[in-house]
């Protein structure tokens, strides 16, 4: 790759690509912002590292006020800092388990919360995440996700099959935390039925159990809300973000309510780079542009073009089984005809089609069949058309 910029991907031949991808879901401004260029470069000259542990910065303090303020619920919140989204999520249940004295974990079926050893374990998908990589931490159980176009369940029959699971399989004297993507993001895009997280969220608070959003994928403006946990009014305890906070360059958060985060003995959370000062610049830029574009706003106009050209494509096309996602983060299920049995191998030539011409696509899905479109929210209109038309004409020429 040669340069990147409003949706445009130039490669060394010279060849432009549209990026419908983002880097999976991290320049959400764009691959080169000009608040994010500008204040890295001021933070650049000026220093380049400390170590918050050893010498604080207002930087660092200034990303955890923003957290503070953007994140779900309007309770007292403190913010830890680090460098990567498995690392966050790490960190979340260390805090659950100080928090709780509890040791166990509930994640669920498609999840994906990375590829350290505690998150491969979290990270229901083997092949390619775990495969040989064994053995996983333990206290690690999983719960039947909400899946509407596979399992029919209402968002509240969804919630008391997992609930149930949870309480013979696990007991909710022993659960110190349960971890859930509000969207899914490498198992599929899979958005629970309404009701579905709510009902999670009351459950936890009554038993005692931190409620964690892995909002690493589906925050920062890309569901057309700050938060995809904003959408039914979920507050979770704690929320873990990485990704689009920083506008490509690495830093991930944990933030959650004081009283948990204040749990942590002093020196029990760190590491050397963790909120490192040019990171936090980035952080300061992406959401000053997030806020200045009004990038939850653009988010849903994306989402309404992306969806209407979508839909288009599920009446011509049957291989198109579901359409779903919010905002700028939409998927289409491929599977048989009239079933739901998965087609991947549509998926990889759908996808195949539309590098070769042009734009630049994911897929993703627990059977790979499931086509994602995370454009950043940068890229213009006449841009996503273009993209769109490609994607058609990908329909039309696969089988
Ligand atoms: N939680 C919800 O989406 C990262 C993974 C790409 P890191 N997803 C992209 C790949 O194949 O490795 C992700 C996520 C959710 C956690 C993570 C992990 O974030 O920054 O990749 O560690």
């Amino acid at each position: 790759m040669l340069a990147a910029g409003g949706g445009v991907i130039v490669d060394v031949d010279g060849n432009s690509l549209i990026d419908l991808g983002s880097g999976i879901a991290v320049v959400s401004v764009g691959n080169a912002a000009e608040s994010v260029v500008s204040r890295v470069q001021e933070q650049v000259a000026a220093f380049t590292h400390t170590c918050f542990m050893v010498t604080p910065y207002d930087g660092y303090v200034d990303v955890c006020e923003a957290l503070a303020e953007l994140t779900p619920g309007d309770h007292a919140k403190k913010s830890a800092l680090f460098n990567s989204g498995a690392e966050a999520v790490e960190n979340a249940v260390k805090i659950a388990r100080v928090a709780t004295g509890r040791d166990a974990v509930v994640v669920f079926d498609h999840a994906y919360h990375g590829r350290t050893n505690l998150t491969m374990a979290m990270t229901a998908k083997n092949m390619p995440y775990k495969n040989g990589f064994g053995p996983f931490a333990g206290e690690v159980y999983r719960a039947p996700m909400s899946y509407p176009f596979r399992d029919g369940l209402s968002g509240v029959e969804a919630a008391a099959r997992a609930i149930d699971v949870i309480e013979k399989q696990v007991g909710a004297a022993n659960l110190a935390c349960v971890v859930i993507e509000p969207i899914q993001g490498e198992g599929g895009f899979v958005v629970p039925a309404p009701g579905f997280l709510p009902a999670l969220a009351v459950w936890c608070a009554a038993n005692g159990v931190v409620y964690v959003a892995d909002e690493i994928q589906s925050g920062f403006c890309r569901t057309g809300d700050w938060f995809a946990s904003d959408d039914e009014g979920v507050v979770p305890d704690l929320v873990t973000t990485a990704k689009g906070i920083a506008g490509g360059v690495p830093l991930a958060g944990v933030t959650g309510r004081a009283e948990l985060m204040d749990a942590v003995h002093v020196g029990g959370l760190g590491g050397t780079y963790g909120g490192n000062p040019v990171a936090c610049a980035a952080a300061l830029g992406a959401i000053e542009e997030m806020r200045t574009h009004d990038l939850p706003a653009r988010a849903r106009e994306i989402g309404a073009i992306m969806a209407s050209r979508l839909t288009s494509l599920q009446e011509e096309y049957a291989v198109i089984g579901d359409l779903r996602g919010r905002g700028a983060m939409m998927a289409i299920e491929l599977c048989v005809p009239r079933t739901t049995d998965p087609d991947p191998v549509r998926a990889a030539a759908v996808s195949a089609y539309c590098h070769q011409h042009g734009v630049v696509t994911l897929t993703c899905g627990t059977w790979g069949n499931v086509f994602r479109f995370l454009p950043p929210l940068s890229i213009s209109d006449e841009l996503l058309h273009e993209a769109f038309d490609v994607v058609g004409e990908a329909f039309a020429a696969t089988r």
